[in-house]
């Protein structure tokens, strides 16, 4: 398959497509693992001159007690695992934390909701002044926090939000076997509602959930398909955790996620493909491969949302070794 014609190849031009198919996507997640990086850096040099990778922090806001039944998710209360629900934290001290964020070296400060959707009322308005806290700091803010109307898409924009994230989780195919409380056409139109009212997306899908090779290209194509692409991708690798249905499956083999990753650089070239959950179960080694296959952004903190992500300290030294430059050095320098 051609990926870049002659033209490009020599040139600083990047064809952005919207029509990949289902097969374009499978022969690409399934090339020898060799070639696939190799086209994926082609793009990614071109892409991302200077290597420059970016660092977002995360938060949970509102813990648990939610009502969806999404499958891997631990803050649901159908599923029996440790996370209760919490009181929702206050505005201060979650602007303490994205100062805090900021310090450490973070670009991004996204903040989460175990929510269906958005209500309104005074954690609306909590989340609004969280947004404009930590948009004042000088950080991108992002929300994560289910189904949003028009109107509080329109006020999160007012206050400055840069991205909401809600992700696809999966194909359309397997959705079925993880979440029966919202359908995939309620997902795509929250989406829609997102970028109406200008804000960034952040939109991607977690691998490891039981699907074949053909849901994963299946999710790539909607997302590939997208118009514009979502200005970021987060990959993530399952986390199993104890008390949800998906507990017991095993973790995916790190070479799945390069691949993951390396193909979504392909069919997005401009994108941010974010390296997500499941880096704790990947060697130094493994998310090398990753940034190299045209990851340029991971999530930096100790904590996700409830489970552990690698600390601060080791991914500086990880992005040290890799030889990539930190976004906010880049603005520092
Ligand atoms: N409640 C909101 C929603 O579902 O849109 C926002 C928070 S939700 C936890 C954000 C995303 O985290 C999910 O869509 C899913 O992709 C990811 N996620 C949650 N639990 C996960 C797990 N155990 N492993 C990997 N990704 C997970
Ligand atoms: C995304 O795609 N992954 C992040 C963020 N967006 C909100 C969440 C990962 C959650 C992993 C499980 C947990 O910590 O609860
Ligand atoms: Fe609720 Fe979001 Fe977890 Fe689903 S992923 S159960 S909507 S917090």
């Amino acid at each position: 398959m051609t990926l870049l014609t002659a033209k490009q190849l020599n040139s600083e031009e990047l064809e952005i497509r919207h029509d990949w198919t289902i097969d374009e996507i499978r022969n690409l997640l399934e090339m020898p693992l060799i070639d696939l990086l190799w086209h994926a850096q082609l793009v990614h040099r071109r892409a991302n001159p200077g290597y420059k990778v970016q660092l977002a922090s995360l938060l949970s806001v509102k813990t648990g007690g939610c009502e969806e039944d999404c499958a891997y998710c631990p803050q649901s209360i159908r599923n029996s695992s440790e996370v209760t629900g919490q009181p929702d934290l206050d505005v201060q001290p979650v602007l303490e934390r994205a100062k805090i964020a900021k310090e450490a070296g973070a670009d991004r400060f996204c903040m989460g909701w175990a929510w269906r959707e958005i209500r309104d009322g005074s954690p609306f308005e909590a989340m609004i002044q969280m947004v404009q806290g930590v948009r004042s700091l000088g950080l991108e803010a992002c929300v994560t926090a289910g189904m949003l109307t028009d109107q509080q898409a329109k006020r999160l924009a007012e206050a400055g939000l840069t991205s909401y994230n809600h992700n696809l989780d999966t194909s359309p195919e397997h959705y079925g076997e993880i979440i029966s409380t919202r359908t995939y056409q309620e997902r795509l139109e929250t989406l829609q509602r997102v970028r109406a009212a200008g804000i960034s997306l952040c939109c991607g899908g977690i691998i490891g959930m039981g699907e074949s090779i053909t849901d994963r290209a299946s999710l790539l194509r909607v997302l590939a398909t997208l118009d514009p692409h979502p200005e970021s991708v987060p990959i993530n690798a399952l986390v199993a955790i104890e008390g949800t249905p998906l507990e017991n499956l095993s973790s995916v083999d790190p070479l799945e996620m390069v691949r993951m990753v390396a193909t979504a650089r392909i069919l997005m070239p401009r994108s941010r493909v974010r390296l997500s959950a499941g880096r704790e179960q990947l060697t130094k080694e493994a998310q090398i491969l990753c940034l190299q296959a045209g990851a340029d952004s991971i999530f930096y903190g100790d904590t996700l949302l409830t489970t552990t992500n690698p600390s601060v300290l080791a991914d500086r030294e990880l992005l040290s070794e890799a030889g990539v430059q930190i976004n906010s050095d880049f603005r520092n320098a």
